[in-house]
């Protein structure tokens, strides 16, 4: 019979993506994620997954090949839930078990999910494919292909896309183009539109004002912001630095390095006091940076951009007169002083959940407007419908004074500029610019809304990272034994200090995170619990050294 016939499809191509024996991997933060020479197995593989979860949808699933801010070597694969939000953690585990059962086991996996879920193998199935600029994505996303065809699925190959612009294609051919066009044109013109939008009536917008150097990472971000630059007319004036003709991707450049380690990147003609941003290798993440005239280096990560955003919106808000509840999303890794300010001088909600893009984005999505930012620059804010109608409502009403109608204009231009599927770094960018346009702000009043606490980010090599387990939105460690009452003694040595451990799901590194009242003191502290991780939990290699 039909099913029959796919399985031997699948059994017969799936021989062309040999698994290597006893190879397993974990599904991370992000998906799964490794050295690109031992993913063409999983890419066949997740082209099944996808298909399997589109027939159970009945809808059109994405698939994204990248390894965002890994090194180039690297690759991995993102998979998008038909509202271009992050799959399931149950299809999750699907996706691990696919991806780990050994050649001679693989059918009997699939057969497994496709009866957990029930799935009607005659409904059709539709994946949508992109990749970014790595040298390894072409052939991965063949495999991946390849293993979306065996199960009968069709197919759009995107080809080379962000990982936003991926998750809104997904999300406008689901809503049947409620959300928007499922093309790249679609995509350019509708954040372009909401761009000019918000920024053409802004009295005396000096050309100074609209210069802004981007450092696109040597990665797929600088490829498709210099599509979209036309579209954008002079709204702003771009300067593109790492823009893929010669640099390597992420190398000394990128969101992540500029983050990790708080300074400028190469290759980017930076002056005192003009407004830089650095995007990550898929264009999802951004930070803002500048520095001042003595040469000082100043980072507005992802709690600034996160602070600006709902400061911004709660002003709309009010001026509109509408009674929505807004609220911040942020990690463990929020500098203290973003969430004391957040709290306790704008009293807007506050919550902290692990790390990964799909935990903040579920936590968001529980208030009228959500701003998700991690302080790594990944974030979005999400609309609730009815916040979206209230907005709509009061746009149109021709009564409404004109205060409140400027301001819902302004909200619905912002609701539009924004990719509510994920973080994307272009419309995050367009959205800073716009919202320091409206307020006529500078980056160095944006600074300085308030002074982030001295911070310091290390990596530790150990035999496995699972050795270290983690609650409390991973704020504290259960495992090894003894590890959280070594970091409680050590913070206890600083002042105005706080310290976290925990696996990275994208890296085969411990991530250690410090905070204190002096960049001494987070040097210190980050260094101790380095090394006490290295005790505790099967550190490999050198001891760690300090900075
Ligand atoms: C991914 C996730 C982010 C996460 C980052 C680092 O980002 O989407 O949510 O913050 O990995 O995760 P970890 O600390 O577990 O390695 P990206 O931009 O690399 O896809």
């Amino acid at each position: 019979n039909y099913t029959m016939a796919q399985f031997k499809e699948v059994s017969q191509k799936s021989a062309l993506h040999p698994k290597p024996v006893g190879l397993v991997l974990q599904y991370g933060t992000a998906g799964f994620r490794t050295n690109a020479t031992q993913l063409d197995h999983v890419m066949f593989r997740m082209g099944l997954l996808a298909t399997l979860r589109s027939k159970k949808t009945k809808a059109t699933i994405g698939v994204m090949v990248t390894a965002s801010h890994n090194p180039e070597e690297d690759n991995g694969v993102k998979l998008v839930d038909p509202m271009g939000e992050m799959v399931t953690p149950t299809w999750e585990g699907y996706a691990t078990e696919l991806a780990n059962a050994e050649q001679d086991g693989l059918l009997a996996v699939l057969k497994d999910v496709i009866e957990r879920e029930a799935i009607n193998m005659a409904q059709e199935a539709y994946v949508f494919v992109g990749k970014d600029t790595r040298r390894s994505s072409e052939i991965l996303s063949k495999a991946l292909l390849d293993g979306v065809h065996s199960l009968g699925g069709q197919s759009k190959d995107y080809g080379l896309v962000t990982t936003p612009q991926l998750h809104y294609m997904v999300c406008c051919q689901n809503t049947q183009g409620r959300y928007g066009e499922a093309t790249i044109k679609g995509y350019y013109q509708k954040l372009s539109n909401a761009f000019l939008q918000l920024t053409n009536n802004v009295p005396n917008r000096t050309d100074d004002q609209k210069v802004l150097l981007v450092d696109g990472a040597n990665g797929i971000g600088a490829l498709k912001l210099s599509e979209m630059v036309t579209y954008l007319k002079n709204g702003l004036q771009l300067s593109l630095f790492n823009d893929c003709s010669s640099g390597k991707l992420n190398h000394l450049c990128g969101a992540d390095y500029v983050k990790v380690q708080q300074r400028a990147p190469k290759g980017v003609d930076m002056v005192a006091g003009e407004r830089c941003c650095s995007y990550d290798g898929d264009a999802d993440r951004i930070v803002y940076y500048y520095t001042d005239s003595a040469g000082r280096f100043h980072l507005l990560d992802g709690d600034k951009i996160a602070t600006l955003i709902s400061t911004y919106l709660k002003e709309l808000l009010i001026q509109a007169g509408l009674d929505l509840q807004i609220a911040v999303v942020q990690t463990a890794y929020a500098n203290g002083s973003s969430t004391h300010y957040l709290e306790d001088v704008m009293k807007v909600i506050v919550r902290c959940t692990k790390t990964g893009v799909k935990h903040l984005h579920h936590a968001a999505q529980e208030f009228d407007i959500g701003v998700y930012f991690e302080a790594n620059g990944h974030g979005t804010v999400l609309f609730s419908k009815t916040a979206e109608e209230k907005i709509e409502q009061l746009a149109q009403h021709s009564n409404t004074n004109d205060e409140k109608k400027r301001a819902a204009h302004l909200l619905q231009n912002t609701v539009n500029l924004i990719n509510q599927t994920v973080g994307d770094a272009i419309s995050d960018m367009l959205l800073i610019e716009a919202v320091l346009a409206v307020k006529g702000m500078t980056v160095q009043h944006w600074d300085a809304i308030y002074t982030d606490l001295p911070n310091r980010q290390l990596k530790v090599k150990v035999a496995d990272r699972r050795a270290i387990d983690t609650t409390d939105a991973e704020r504290r460690t259960v495992s090894p034994a003894g590890l959280q009452e070594a970091i409680d003694l050590l913070v206890k040595k600083h002042r105005q200090a706080r310290s976290f451990v925990r696996p990275s799901g994208t890296e085969d590194v411990v991530r250690v995170y410090a905070e204190a009242d002096t960049q001494e003191s987070a040097d210190d502290l980050a260094h101790e619990v380095s090394l006490a991780v290295y005790r505790l939990a099967g550190g490999v290699g050198e001891e760690p050294k300090h900075l």
